[in-house]
């Protein structure tokens, strides 16, 4: 059976570095998926492998309006049942034009209609990260830098009509169940104890309001948020986790954030549970 998680988030999200993460990790087979086949042709994710593997972060891609498919076969445990998954990473200016305009193209409809669920990529600290302006903070502002022209649409909006996208494309789960989307929020290495404390969750209704309300209302998906570092570190300003990188690899490091039983929110190095999830029972 063949089924598909699609990657969405706006541009410098955090979607590639996954992808370039996620793969050695399915390889690993240490994780809620493994592959159960080598895939055919993942240059563009071994690329970005290698370049976690040398310390760095996948440089952001030039060309602005690529669609690339990382495609596997993977089983939740050995011996089981095999699934086909396709990650479309569609660059996020498509995203952002998609939303801007007011329309997605049928393609990517299409995509969407035949994924199993989605993670939906948002990021701490990126400046390509776009906030409505308040009184307060233009006024701040403007008596500091001039405004821009335009400030570009807030990332907010952007990540509700993201969900709305997912709200009318995405078809219920095979066993009658509402469609599952992961929101990963990246760089979370980034945050404080007690911001990581609190949770990826509260962090996105703290950060974005607008979204908070959203969320809040949601009932066609099933929503789960999740933290995640793909090396466990900066790589741009933390030289120990950069030198453990280049000494150690990227095994054992990385992790997501999730929430135990009892609510807590903890570490986990299994960089697969996004994807498990969606696609899981
Ligand atoms: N600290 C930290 N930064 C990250 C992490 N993942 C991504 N980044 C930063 O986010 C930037 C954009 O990531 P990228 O994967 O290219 O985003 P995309 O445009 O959504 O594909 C990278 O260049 C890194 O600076 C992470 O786990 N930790
Ligand atoms: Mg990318």
């Amino acid at each position: 059976m063949s089924r598909s998680v699609v990657l969405l988030g706006g541009p410098d999200s955090g979607k590639t570095n996954y992808v370039g993460r996620v793969w050695p990790a399915l390889d690993a087979k240490k994780g809620r998926l493994h592959i159960a086949q080598q895939p055919d042709d993942i240059t563009f994710v071994l690329e970005v492998t290698d370049h976690l593997n040398s310390g760095n972060f996948a440089p952001r891609s030039e060309h602005a309006d690529v669609r690339r498919d990382f495609e596997v076969v993977v089983t939740e445990e050995k011996g089981g049942a095999e699934t086909s998954i396709v990650i479309p990473d569609i660059s996020g200016e498509l995203w952002l034009n998609a939303v801007k305009n007011c329309e997605i193209s049928t393609d990517w409809m299409d995509e969407l209609r035949r994924a199993d669920g989605a993670l939906l990529f948002a990021r701490v600290g990126s400046d390509q990260d776009v906030r409505p302006l308040d009184w307060v903070t233009s006024k701040r502002m403007m008596s500091k830098v001039r405004l821009p022209e335009d400030p570009g649409l807030p990332t907010q909006v952007m990540l509700c009509e993201l969900i709305r996208f997912l709200e009318i494309s995405l078809v219920d789960r095979p066993d009658g169940g509402r469609p599952r989307v992961s929101i990963v929020v990246s760089a979370w290495d980034l945050v404080d104890h007690e911001k990581f404390a609190k949770g990826p969750r509260a962090w996105l209704e703290h950060e974005y309001p607008l979204l908070a309300g959203r969320l809040a209302d949601v009932e066609r998906l099933d929503i789960r948020v999740f933290g995640l570092s793909v090396v466990g570190g900066d790589l741009k300003t933390d030289e120990a986790c950069r030198d453990a990188v280049q000494e150690g690899g990227l095994d054992g490091r990385g992790w997501v954030a999730v929430q135990d039983a009892a609510g807590k929110w903890e570490r986990n190095e299994d960089l697969t549970l996004p994807i498990a999830w969606v696609i899981g029972a």
